[in-house]
């Protein structure tokens, strides 16, 4: 990985991956990629070369590929899984139509391809506990419907025309940089929010609801690990599941009562988010990633909820020491 492009760079993911990566490859080797009202501010404005690409505009992505002899495209452009079902013609243009024009730039110059999938890629029928790396695949949501078929394309693309694709399956990330949009999981990031700032959280997702969680430290080094890994090893591609940690609303809300006893919680369930949650496993099998690739997660949910409260507090502290002023 020498010349890095990153398409959606301005993301929850794309923003912390750009600056590690940033860190890894040198600042001026790592791009990252907007679109227009998304444009990257402050340290990832100033830190490294920026271009505007879209994903649905395939010369865009190939005048960047070109301009910084990129050998290496993270594709993080994507509609998350409850703002995808108000949109699903967008997400599919955006998930499967970019992806196949990131794919083709990759064919055409070279390029090493990840994208990434998600839990939101099960659905009915797929096993709910300890969910198998191999197995069945039925979303009902086009969220993860276009996961499916970008993992299909991108297996595709590595087996008929020998693009190095590879990529993960993350379950819901937890971060305090960047927030979040439209995501099922994000419920496990506003009640963080809410904690810090002594609200009372009002929880879209049922009690009992258990999805897999990972802290963003975890995800990004995922990402990283992934596309440095020894490619004679890998038996699968697209995509590997990954897993650090699996809860439902109770055992998060008990954790944060445990480091902020006055925090209080209330269920608002949103039907949407409700039933695409239960569609979901309850936790993944990731002993594929561990053999191939030695994938091994680092926080815990007791040292993710440490490090959210802690991480949290300076950055609504300094929020509110701006507002005050
Ligand atoms: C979402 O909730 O849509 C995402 C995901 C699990 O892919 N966070």
């Amino acid at each position: 990985m020498e010349n890095v492009l990153i398409i959606g760079a301005t993301g929850q993911i794309g923003s912390e991956l750009t600056m590690l990566l940033r860190e890894h490859c040198g600042n001026d080797h790592v791009v990252a990629g907007y679109i227009h009202g998304a444009e990257p501010k402050g340290a990832l404005a100033e830190s490294g070369p920026s271009e505007c690409v879209d994903i649905t505009d395939a010369d865009a992505i190939a005048a960047a590929v070109k301009k910084y002899k990129v050998d290496t495209i993270y594709n993080l452009a994507a509609l998350l899984s409850a703002v995808a079902e108000a949109r699903p013609q967008l997400a599919w243009k955006i998930g499967v139509g970019g992806l196949y024009n990131v794919l083709e730039v990759a064919r055409e110059n070279g390029c090493a391809v990840f994208t990434p999938s998600s839990i939101g890629s099960f659905g009915p029928g797929t096993p709910l506990d300890h969910t198998p790396q191999d197995t069945i695949q039925r979303p009902r949501t086009i969220y993860g419907v276009t996961k499916v078929t970008g993992e299909l394309l991108s297996d595709y693309y590595a087996h008929r025309f020998g693009v190095d694709t590879r990529s993960v399956r993350f379950p819901g990330l937890i971060s305090y940089v960047a927030p979040p949009g439209g995501g099922t999981t994000d419920y496990a990031v506003d009640i963080f929010y809410s904690a810090v700032r002594g609200e009372t959280f009002r929880c879209p997702i049922a009690a009992g609801t258990f999805m897999d969680m990972m802290y963003m430290p975890d995800a990004l080094r995922a990402a990283v690990e992934i596309m440095e890994a020894d490619p004679s090893r890998l038996v699968h591609r697209n995509s590997f599941n990954v897993a650090s940690m699996s809860f439902d609303p109770e055992i998060i809300a008990g954790k944060i009562k445990e480091l902020i006893p006055g925090f209080t919680m209330e269920y608002a369930v949103d039907p949407l988010r409700q039933s695409i949650a239960e569609s979901w496993p309850n936790s993944l099998d990731d002993s594929c990633a561990r053999n191939e690739w030695d994938w091994k997660p680092r926080y815990d949910l007791d040292a993710m909820a440490r490090d959210m409260i802690e991480k949290l507090r300076v950055k609504i502290g300094k929020e509110e020491a701006v507002n005050a002023l």
